[in-house]
């Protein structure tokens, strides 16, 4: 495989970035090699600067739903360039938007668009605090909400990859009212709230974690923390950033049967662009400004163009009502290749998915950091060597796309059975 030119753009991308990269698990670090720098990419398949083709499973790191660059997508938002880019004010298409997320996701009775799924996390977090009052907040280990400075604390992802779950910069009084529980461990977030019952404002939490490598909840965890905060008055925020859009249309909230407070989204709700949004009941959504004395704002929150390719994006989920079966059985081929290997244990919620180097089942924290990321990175060389694109990292998802082809995922499952580890 040729890699002289991505590794030419990453010598010159290393003097004006640090390390080269705008997201450091792009860097390759945790595998060891020199990231490949795209050039385009359409359907299931991303193309490099030296000529090579991959079968993409990344996705972008999940806003790929339908492939890359699906035309109708690409078309619509081309349409919507030629009326301006930003205007910083109201548009029609803001509310389109809203309505076909809470048609999908009803308890998001009210939300606000941002630019990423960070700034969501981050701005539900706020509201939370303004609405009951309250300043601490729960967190899980391993799991990423975003890199705002609060939750920043035993965080999944790149910190994951890096070893080090707690970022610097962050000062102590911020990261001193984020509290840590264990997830899938329901006695480490019952301690928490029996010391500080009415201090906490919400428990944040993705409903299946995918920032350190693919976690399901235990049958019964998420139904327990809506339990236990409604008891002490705490809010329960789903951050369906990576979930929202995947798992169904009404995400992991209606896979799992579970309705928190409130919701975070991303990635997919963007359709490939910068949208992130947070949303819930409307009397706390009420809590926000210009409404309420929470304030929240950004120049780009809810741009025109980024609106186009989340409402066609949403449009195309919401009328096919076979997608989500169909990349079901799509990653449950995949599944049933990594298993065949007996190299590997296997997480799977729908199209979302982990293979963990493990010798024990991965069901929380201590597992998955467990796992033997020198044997990760050795299987990550393998599928890219021949053509298959996976996550960079043991701690990253797996994203199967309905642009996946029948002969995309048998080429996958035969490469993934060619490796002996
Ligand atoms: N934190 C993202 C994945 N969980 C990575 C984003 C990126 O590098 O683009």
């Amino acid at each position: 495989m040729k890699t002289e030119i991505s590794e030419k753009y990453f010598e010159e991308a290393k003097t004006l970035m640090p390390g080269g990269v705008n997201s450091p698990v792009r860097a390759f670090n945790a595998v060891g090699r020199t990231p490949l720098f795209i050039k385009k990419a359409k359907g299931s398949k991303i193309y490099d600067e030296d000529g090579n083709e991959f079968i993409d499973y990344v996705c972008s790191w999940g806003p790929g739903i339908l492939g890359h660059a699906r035309d109708e997508v690409i078309e619509a938002v081309k349409e919507a360039c030629n009326y301006g880019l930003s205007y910083g004010a109201p548009t029609k298409k803001e509310s389109v938007l809203a309505k076909m997320i809470r048609e999908c996701i009803p308890h998001m009775e009210m939300m606000r668009m941002v630019s990423s799924g960070t700034e969501a996390t981050m701005s539900a977090i706020r509201a939370a605090r303004g609405f009951t009052g309250r300043d601490m907040i729960i967190k899980f280990a391993g799991c990423y909400h975003g890199h705002s400075d609060g939750l920043l604390v035993k965080s999944g992802s790149g910190l994951l990859s890096n070893a080090a779950p707690d970022s610097a910069g962050v000062p102590k009084g911020y990261s001193e009212t984020t509290l840590v529980a264990f997830y899938n461990d329901e006695e480490s977030v019952k301690k928490l709230f029996e010391k500080y019952s009415d201090k906490i404002a919400c428990v944040i939490v993705e409903p299946v974690a995918a920032n350190m490598g693919v976690v399901l909840p235990k049958k019964g965890f998420l139904n327990f923390l809506r339990d236990i905060t409604k008891k002490y008055g705490a809010l329960l925020i789903f951050d369906e950033v990576i979930t929202g859009f995947r798992l169904s249309l009404g995400g992991a909230s209606q896979y799992f049967g579970v309705t928190p407070d409130m919701t975070t989204l991303g990635k997919i709700v963007g359709g490939g662009m910068p949208v992130g949004v947070y949303g819930g009941r409307k009397e706390i959504m009420e809590c926000i400004s210009p409404l309420g004395k929470v304030y929240q704002a950004g120049t780009l929150s809810g741009n025109p163009i980024a609106m186009t390719a989340g409402i066609k994006t949403l449009e195309l989920l919401m009328n096919d009502s076979g997608i989500y079966d169909r990349i079901d059985k799509k990653a449950a081929e995949i599944e049933k290749a990594f298993l065949k290997t007996r190299l590997v244990k296997v997480n799977r919620a729908g199209s979302l998915m982990s293979a963990f180097f493990s010798e024990k089942d991965v069901t929380d924290y201590n597992s998955s950091i467990n796992s033997d990321t020198k044997k990760y990175a050795d299987y990550f060389s393998h599928m890219l060597e021949n053509g298959i694109y996976v996550a960079p990292s043991q701690f990253e998802a797996m994203f199967v796309s309905d642009a996946h082809t029948d002969e995309d995922i048998k080429k996958t499952c035969d490469v993934i059975l060619s490796y002996k580890g």
